[in-house]
Formats: structure tokens, sequence, C-alpha cells
């Protein structure tokens, strides 16, 4: 990618977001080739990985009587509830075996404290602990970022969100991305999750535009 203040965030794009996997994202998959192609244009690339112990609060399973996809209010606010994914060392955590771009630089962990989400690849889901993302970039003069991966109107939106906070400039690559339109809000989250990025001034470009 022209200009060295460019940075290819690739976000989540793991087995357990992809068919078969315990929190499928529909055609999750789909997304592998294009960011493959699109990572080669890019000289500075950096992954996040969702990445969470056993019985993680963010687990249906950790919550008698609720289901995957329920609501709860935690101390740090409201929480969707998940089935089981990601868990540390397992092979649903591990990225896509299509996953190709041997050149990325870093590898950013998230949600694996027991008690603290985090969608964001910058901030806990508490919206107070950095994950480090933040300071890496900003040391490295690593000032655009375009975001790519799963699930779109989740950990993607909610990087952009709090990247643009952060002061970066930010485009959301669709066709590198897919998501999980969960319907714990009217009209599902994919419609809100682009809405509140429109809002934010996060640009939606298509890889072909990039
Ligand atoms: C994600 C739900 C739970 C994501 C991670 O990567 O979008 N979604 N954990
Ligand atoms: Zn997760």
């Amino acid at each position: 990618m022209a200009g060295n203040e460019a940075v290819l965030v690739v976000v989540d794009v793991q087995n357990d977001f992809c068919p078969g996997g315990a929190l499928a994202v529909a055609d999750g998959d789909a997304v592998v080739p294009v960011i493959n192609a699109l990572a080669r244009r890019f000289d500075n690339v950096v992954l996040t990985q969702d990445w969470h112990p056993a019985g993680h609060v963010s687990f249906a399973s950790s919550h008698p009587g609720k289901a995957p996809f329920e609501l709860i209010e935690l101390p740090y606010g409201p929480q969707v509830l998940w089935p089981d994914h990601c868990i540390q060392g397992r092979s649903g955590a591990e990225f896509h075996v299509g996953l190709d771009v041997p050149h990325a630089q870093a590898v950013v962990r998230k949600g694996y404290r027991s008690g603290v989400d985090s969608y964001s690849g910058f901030l806990e889901a508490d919206r107070f602990t950095p994950t480090g993302l933040g300071a890496y970039l900003n040391e490295r003069g690593l000032r655009r970022v375009f975001l790519v991966g799963l699930a779109t109107d989740f950990c993607v939106a909610w990087t952009a969100l709090d990247a643009r906070r952060l002061g970066f400039e930010v485009t959301v690559v669709e066709d590198a991305c897919r998501g999980i339109d969960a319907p714990t809000i009217p009209g599902g989250t994919l419609t809100k999750a682009w809405a509140d990025m429109a809002a934010a001034g996060v640009s939606r470009l298509s890889s072909g535009q990039v």
C-alpha cells in the first residue's frame, strides 16, 4: 500500500468464526482469499486474535439458564452471550489455515481476561483497559488503518470506532468482512454497525477501491 503510514489490521480470521466453527459467521471463510490478495499490497500488517480462557464471562455456558445471543448486564455494561469460542490454545482459536499473511508483524490477542470481553482490538469492553495496539501503531507512525475480517458488526466495528476515537484515519474494506447480524437489537446488529461507523467518519470501500 502506497504510503508507509498505512496498516492492514486483520481482525479475528479464526476457525471458530468460519463455517464449521463454534460461532460461525455465514460465509466467513470467503474473506480469506480477499484478505490474502489485499495484504500483499501492504507493507504493514497486524492480526488480532480473539483469545478467551475457558469459562469466559462472554460465554452463555458461564451463566446458568442463559442461551447464546441473549443480552445480560455486566458491571461494565450490556454483554451479548456467545457460544464457547476461541478458547486459548484450542483449534477453534487458530487462524484459518488458508490465511496467508507471513509478513504480518504483530499479533494482538484480546479477550484473555475471564471477566471482561474485548471486541475491539484497542480497548477492552470495560472501555478502559488498552490492549496496546494503539500505542504500537502510534509508536510506529502508522496513522491510516485499513480493517478487514470477522465479524463486521462486532470486532471489526468496535475496532473501527475505537481507532477513530484514538485519532486514526479508518477504512473498512467491505468485501473483506462478513457479519454476524445478531438479532439482539431491532433490525439486527449489522445495519446499526454500518450506521455507527459512518457517523464516526469511518470510510467504507471495496477491496478494488483500496
Ligand atoms: C467476535 C463475538 C464474540 C468477533 C468475538 O470477532 O466479532 N464476536 N467474540
Ligand atoms: Zn469472543
